[in-house]
């Protein structure tokens, strides 16, 4: 056996979600074989001082989409260097989306995005599949992905009409067939109609830029089909996981939803924490298309500070990204026409900084929620708790050393993303990381990667995690309506009239 499999980390103070204390990290062939104090290192091996440093489990991010085909455009950002910008910024863990297009096998699609990461991956993953049409076929293939491909979660679009958007009736079945097989639904919550009639209405009169994208799709957009989308999930009694949550709206929608006792979940991403819409203004074409993301960034700008202290006090539960990278040339597709700018911005290499500038430096959250939202929850939900997302004995070594008091200035220029643009240039984030350790090997140190494209490895996830399931199993359990026992009726019973339901008379009532 060689040293490499073995590290110490001494004298880091480990931060779990629930607590945090000194102790020293053994890790050995992957895995975290002991916490505790003054652990020695049994035979050969490598120790890190992590004195005035902070112990975390790895970050996981719950949405990207690497190399993702979209609007004609491939995302720049491929598995490789996708996965190696998230180690550098302290994220081991991501969960990419399979989108099939209508009509195509969900199956099938799997395998292909498998073969896409299975070589280029420098971290672990896992694939959440989207359900972007209806029918026997796709409701069969959901049950195969869930019980042999390792998938419990699928995501539902209610955008990108005539594309990926899914109709209410399909919504119901899709969540009646997630809760079925205990996966997670989750939903791109944005009125596609609406988006559609407001694009053509924005670009009627003149407005061809940029601001056009959010102009036709106002939070009331995002916030009705987040309601929507809670209404039918509740209806069936189904868990529900909102994705990219980018407004006020829509994140009192969630707020007031779990108040009442749904089990809803709210992810709002790094983009809509870090920054804002205002940039769809700017004068600067280039800058402005380089904000394009749907849902897009809101131009409030008290946005971004309302959804972190919302994700501080519980009401949204962990975070994402969205990252979904094109660089100038492809924006440029919509050089004269915002529809066609490809959506999509970054935030997997700055996703931790950026929480813990805005949420933990500001004093919203502490170091123990900062573990909560970036690793622990997204764990919990998609059923990889406690091999993610905590430091303890027998957990995965996915590990980043955390230097809070370090500065760093986020640049395009610096960063590792393969994307010519960050929507975060020029941030001061308090809270580097360090040091990088994927399952138990040093990835990313002091600046420099040390990764293996392929070395990273596809996570199955079990259906039916408990942190989700286990209130909804209880509810399906005692809380059945029952009819009420009653006489029969004994009174007499009028004959139907023939003419009760007027005939149909061909008139269309839309027009
Ligand atoms: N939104 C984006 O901005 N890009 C990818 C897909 C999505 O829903
Ligand atoms: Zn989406
Ligand atoms: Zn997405």
């Amino acid at each position: 056996m060689s040293a490499g499999n073995r590290i110490l980390i001494r004298g880091g103070k480990v931060v779990n979600e629930d607590s945090s204390f000194l102790a020293d990290v053994y890790v050995e062939d992957g895995l975290i074989q002991a916490v505790g104090s003054d652990l020695s290192l049994p035979q050969l091996g490598r120790v890190i001082d992590a004195t005035g440093k902070l112990v975390l489990p790895g970050g996981i991010d719950t949405h990207t989409h690497m190399q993702f085909p979209f609007m004609g455009y491939q995302a720049v950002d491929d598995f490789y260097h996708g996965t190696k910008a998230a180690v550098a910024g302290g994220t081991t863990m991501i969960l990419d989306f399979v989108v099939p297009h209508k009509g195509d096998s969900l199956l099938e699609n799997y395998n292909k995005w498998r073969n896409w990461a299975d070589p280029k991956v420098c971290c672990d993953y896992s694939f959440h599949v989207a359900v972007t049409w209806w029918s026997a076929k796709v409701k069969d293939e959901m049950e195969i992905l869930v019980k042999e491909k390792g998938v419990n979660s699928f995501k539902m679009f209610m955008a990108y009409k005539d594309v990926f958007m899914l109709s209410d009736d399909e919504l119901y079945y899709a969540f009646c067939r997630c809760k079925e097989l205990g996966a997670i639904a989750q939903v791109h919550a944005e009125n596609g109609h609406l988006i559609a009639e407001g694009a053509k209405k924005i670009l009627s009169k003149g407005i061809t830029g940029p601001e056009g994208h959010e102009l036709c799709r106002p939070e009331e957009v995002e916030a009705e089909a987040t309601q929507r989308a809670i209404t039918i999930a509740s209806c069936i009694n189904c868990p529900l996981y909102i994705v990219h949550v980018m407004s006020k709206s829509a994140a009192n929608v969630i707020a007031s939803a779990r108040r009442e006792g749904k089990v809803v979940f709210g992810e709002p991403i790094a983009a809509g924490l870090g920054t804002d819409g205002t940039h769809y203004w700017d004068e600067d074409w280039r800058k402005a298309a380089g904000y394009v993301m749907g849902p897009p960034l809101r131009p409030d700008p008290t946005t971004p500070g309302y959804l972190m202290d919302l994700l501080a006090n519980g009401d949204l539960t962990l975070t994402g990204t969205d990252n979904c990278t094109f660089n100038a040339c492809q924006k440029a597709a919509g050089k004269d026409d915002f529809t066609k700018i490809p959506n999509g911005v970054n935030g997997v290499e700055d996703r931790m900084s950026i929480i813990w500038e805005k949420g933990v430096h500001s004093g919203k959250m502490d170091e123990n929620r900062f573990v909560a939202v970036t690793s622990t929850n997204a764990a919990k939900i998609f059923n990889l708790y406690p091999r993610k997302g905590k430091i303890a004995q027998g957990s995965d070594a996915d590990i980043v050393i955390w230097d809070p008091s370090a500065v760093r200035t986020i640049s395009a220029k610096t960063h590792h993303q393969a994307v010519d643009f960050n929507i975060f240039e020029g941030m001061v984030c308090h809270g580097v990381p360090v040091v990088t350790i994927s399952r138990g090997k040093v990835v990313y140190e002091d600046g420099i990667l040390h990764v293996v494209p392929g070395d990273g490895k596809h996570i199955p996830r079990k259906p039916f995690a408990e942190y989700v399931f286990k209130r909804i199993r209880q509810r399906d359990e005692v809380c059945q309506p029952t009819p009420v026992q009653r006489k029969p009726y004994q009174g007499k019973v009028m004959p139907q009239c023939s003419t009760a339901t007027p005939p149909h008379d061909g008139r269309d009532l839309h027009q």
